[in-house]
């Protein structure tokens, strides 16, 4: 194992003694809830929040206009084409915006751009492919369109009004748009700047009904709690932080979704081998993944069509589709990836840089995202991934530590085309011969701002505990902090000077065994892709992730390993 250093999560004695005094949770919760920046008086919310604690929708600027248009479309019986995007967010928002304004009499279709046929996103190409399948008079777009001034003026010259929702960063000038909903607009929304593409979508279908019922134009008040489901899924996905609303919203989403009423999560469930329980751990590591292969490799509209539909029969053939496209996906990814790795140990010494470029002729579009992410987890460096067709280089880049990867682009725009989407992944288009200059001007953007600190792969934990504290208690405590995702990781702890009297190989290639403390206290553990023989010398400090495992009808606690040390060697 690479050495890791350990950090602990930095929190106040008083915020600690505070939470425990006002609280009755143990010990190691309040420690977790300390971390996390959970003040005293908001604990109540943080842990019991309810629907009734999402914010007016009207608190972001462009709701009221954009719902006043759409009923206007209603009663003109105007056409309205909602153009979304081709991951699980841009899938998502599509269906729940989509939904909310059916119900209400709306002419509604949508159209979700092929990533190779018209690319990422709203351009003028995809507005062209959309109007000559669909009619439209007004035109809003989900997940997309904050940087899409040429898609809107074109838009524009045809006499269609614009609506943009969206939640990626915004370029140098805006759309000129009929309006633009985006919380990362206004500084003053910070704690709605957490909200993914369908997040937004869902405010704006919020703020559509209550203008409805204010001006009594409803025609059926749609239950939001129905579509909630989705709205967990995108979010979560999409990997935005799940705190604030955004917890409110994915814990009953999660709830519905594992209710599995809608046929096509019913079939998602089925072929992915969800069962009942369902976390948010299932949604990033199992449902999404099979929609997102779908605008990968094949046919997003497949996926669209999944999550919409009310017949089980066409949801488990559409969802058999995804099953194959995520099969393919997972092949090419994995050849793409081995491709990428010789390369890079061949011409980049990683010890000497702070970021990486490689570029492959031919690599396929709609992996090549997935290849950059394990590439800067794994090397722990900032890198981009390029891809040569028909004479231009499209890739993507994910960034470490907290290296704001917009900013650092930007320093080589001159060079690029298209370019844009999130502090910590973008995408990007450039000429290939100019690939050895963006490859130079990245490491020496990423070397300005990157400490050599940074390059020390990190784990984070909650804080030191002992073996008696995980009991009965812990676990119920821990239901409190659900959903666990970005930002709000389930907690790690730190045990240490830890006896191994008994460990055997599980599976091909983890280890199950028991640890055991200087009280007497013991705990079985499992050390997942490590065997027995590449584990350190006992005594352990180790970091922990403490669970309840499943199995069959049995539960019972285990440790799940996330890193060990022996005591001897642990100079952090
Ligand atoms: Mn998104």
């Amino acid at each position: 194992m690479a050495e890791k250093k350990w950090v602990e999560n930095k929190y106040s004695d008083e915020e600690f003694s505070n939470i425990m005094s006002r609280s009755s949770f143990t010990r190691p919760i309040v420690a977790a809830l300390a971390g996390r920046n959970v003040q005293a008086d908001d604990l109540d919310c943080y842990c019991n929040a309810t629907l009734k604690n999402l914010s007016s929708p009207y608190r972001i600027p462009g709701t009221e206009k954009a719902s006043k248009r759409i009923w206007e479309a209603i009663k003109n019986d105007e056409d309205i084409l909602i153009h979304g995007d081709f991951d699980v967010d841009g899938i998502t928002a599509s269906a729940v915006l989509s939904w909310i304004l059916t119900q209400n009499g709306a002419n509604v279709s949508t159209f979700i751009p092929h990533r190779i046929d018209t690319g990422y996103g709203f351009t003028p190409d995809s507005l062209h492919l959309s109007l000559s399948k669909y009619k439209c008079n007004l035109l809003i777009t989900v997940d997309c369109g904050i940087t899409s001034n040429d898609a809107v003026t074109s838009a524009n010259e045809l006499g269609i009004d614009t609506i943009i929702t969206d939640h990626h960063e915004q370029g140098e000038k805006l759309p000129d748009a009929y309006t633009i909903i985006n919380t990362k607009l206004s500084p003053e929304l910070s704690d709605l700047h957490c909200l993914a593409g369908v997040g937004v979508a869902f405010k704006l279908g919020h703020a559509f009904l209550k203008y409805g019922k204010e001006h009594d134009l409803l025609f059926h008040n749609v239950d939001l709690r129905e579509i909630l489901d989705l709205v967990a899924l995108g979010t979560v996905a999409d990997i935005v932080p799940l705190v604030g609303e955004n917890r409110i919203l994915t814990k009953y989403g999660i709830r519905l979704l594992a209710k599995q009423i809608r046929p096509g999560i019913r079939a998602l469930c089925e072929i992915s081998g969800v069962k009942d329980q369902l976390k948010s751990s299932d949604i990033a590591f199992k449902l999404a993944p099979h929609i997102n292969a779908a605008g990968r490799l094949g046919d997003p509209n497949i996926a669209y069509k999944l999550l919409v539909t009310e017949s089980i029969v066409d949801a488990m053939q559409l969802a058999q589709q995804l099953r194959e496209y995520n099969l393919q996906r997972r092949a090419k990814e994995k050849e793409i990836f081995q491709e990428a790795e010789s390369q890079l140990l061949e011409k980049i010494k990683v010890n000497e840089t702070s970021s990486i470029l490689i570029y492959g002729a031919e690599w396929h579009q709609g992996v090549i995202g997935n290849v950059a992410s394990r590439i800067a987890r794994d090397y722990n460096r900032p890198s981009i991934v390029l891809t040569i067709i028909n004479g231009s280089a499209y890739g993507s880049g994910r960034s470490c530590s907290s290296i704001n990867l917009v900013n650092i682009l930007s320093e080589s725009s001159k060079i690029l085309g298209r370019y844009g989407g999130h502090p910590m992944a973008v995408g990007l288009s450039l000429d290939p011969k100019d690939i050895k200059q963006l490859s130079e001007q990245f490491e020496k953007s990423v070397a300005n701002v990157l400490d050599v600190e940074d390059l020390i792969p990190r784990i984070l934990y909650d804080g030191d505990i002992y073996l008696s504290e995980i009991n009965d208690d812990f676990f119920d405590n821990l239901l409190k902090l659900e959903p666990f995702g970005h930002s709000n990781l389930q907690p790690i702890y730190r045990i240490t000077n830890l006896s191994v009297p008994y460990k055997n190989l599980a599976g091909k290639e983890h280890t199950r065994g028991y640890v055991k403390d200087s009280l007497g206290y013991s705990f079985p553990f499992i050390a997942f892709n490590l065997k027995p023989d590449q584990l350190p010398a006992p005594p352990w400090n180790i970091l922990t992730v403490p669970q309840i495992n499943k199995f069959h009808n049995n539960s019972s606690p285990q440790l799940r390993i996330i890193d060990i040390k022996s005591v001897s060697d642990d100079i952090y």
